[in-house]
């Protein structure tokens, strides 16, 4: 019989990659979408007519009860969160309320309708924050630096002690940074290659960047769904590290994103004092060994090939003249 997969959080980038999985895969795949004016489904529009959206909110325990209650599901993936780092200095409270809290309140949801349900959460390289062991590993302790890692620790943590207070299956995954076309603009790279695409089409004439030396180990987005469902196939509840092992810096990716359509970065990139952080996470670099060992699973997309689809796919959309800012 097909499984049912709740995924909060399904119309961000990691969501609509893992409902396409799930979808292919044959389960019945309900989403959690909070309730907004303006409706931005644009990353599921194409799987619009394939999932089953219910209104709910991470803050709101009686939408969660309901959630699971009206999907009864096997697998429960918890990838909503306030999960923009830079703005969780400026909303704190609302993201220790959702990016924390909220994975304890629809824990307990489970806990209470559907305690055989198989529990993903979205845990961070962000919890390594100032870190202290190059590279990190699950063993890895914790020094977050932002209000939004301090948040990721309190959820981590929830799920190990639902795991082991309650026996509920329940693994994080703690991903490194991974992107795609369909990341928000905010965040750095897709900023960098919306940035290139619209000064290569005379739609720009700079790009105001902040801290060029941070290093981060960044993937692709596609990659590193398909290791949040692995984890939910084992006997065994746990939790793992997923990256590429490979750390490059902000100013790499915008030195190759340039480069790809032919113009010298140092010509456009302007450094501006508002983009930098209260407190900065300056390098982040994976050992993704457990991941490979227990789940056999790598990454499929080098760096080079991520900034390049990523770039690509800026350039169509701008030339069509679709905004996505
Ligand atoms: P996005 O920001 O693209 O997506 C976040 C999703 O959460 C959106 O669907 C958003 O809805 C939803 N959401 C926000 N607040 C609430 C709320 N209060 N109640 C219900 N839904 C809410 O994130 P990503 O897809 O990039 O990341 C997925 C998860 O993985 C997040 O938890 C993130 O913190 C974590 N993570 C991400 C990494 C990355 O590099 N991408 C690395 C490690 C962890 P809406 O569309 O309406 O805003
Ligand atoms: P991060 O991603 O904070 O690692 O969190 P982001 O792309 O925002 O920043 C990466 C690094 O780039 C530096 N930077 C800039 N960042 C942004 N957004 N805008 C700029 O103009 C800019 N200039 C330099 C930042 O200072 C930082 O060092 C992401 C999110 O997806 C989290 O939800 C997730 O948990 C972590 O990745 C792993």
């Amino acid at each position: 019989m097909a499984k049912n997969a709740l995924i909060t959080g399904i119309t961000g980038q990691d969501g609509s990659y893992l409902a396409e999985l799930l979808l292919e895969k044959g389960y019945n795949v309900y989403g959690l979408v909070q309730r907004t004016a303006t409706n931005q489904f644009q990353n599921i529009e194409h799987i619009l007519d394939k999932v089953t959206l219910l209104t709910g909110d991470l803050s709101d325990s009686g939408s969660l009860l309901r959630a699971v209650k009206e999907s009864n599901p096997d697998e429960v993936y918890n990838l909503a969160a306030q999960s923009f780092v830079k703005a969780s200095w400026d909303i704190p409270e609302l993201t220790g309320d959702v990016t924390g809290v909220g994975v304890a309140r629809l824990l307990e949801a489970i806990r209470i309708l559907k305690p055989d349900a198989r529990f993903y959460q979205a845990s961070s390289s962000e919890m390594y924050g100032k870190v202290l062991e190059v590279p990190q590993k699950e063993t890895t302790p914790f020094y977050p630096r932002s209000p939004y890692g301090v948040a990721k620790v309190y959820g981590h943590y929830a799920t190990t002690n639902y795991r082991e207070s309650h026996d509920i299956f329940a693994c994080s995954g703690i991903l490194f940074n991974h992107e795609s076309p369909r990341r928000g603009v905010e965040f750095v790279t897709r900023k960098i290659t919306d940035g290139v695409a619209r000064i290569k089409l005379g739609k720009a004439k700079e790009l105001r960047l902040g801290n060029l030396d941070a290093q981060r180990d960044w993937g692709f987005a596609g990659d590193y769904v398909e290791a949040m469902w692995l984890m939910l196939q084992q006997d065994e509840a746990d939790d793992y590290v997923v990256g590429t092992g490979e750390m490059h810096s902000v100013e790499e990716f915008v030195n190759l994103a340039f480069s790809a359509v032919d113009l010298n970065w140092k010509d456009y990139v302007v450094q501006d004092e508002a983009f930098m952080r209260p407190a900065e996470v300056d390098q982040l670099l994976s050992d993704p060994a457990k991941a490979k060992e227990k789940l056999n699973w790598q990454p499929k997309v080098s760096f080079e090939e991520l900034v390049q689809m990523m770039v690509d796919s800026d350039m169509q959309r701008v030339q069509s003249g679709v905004d996505s800012l």
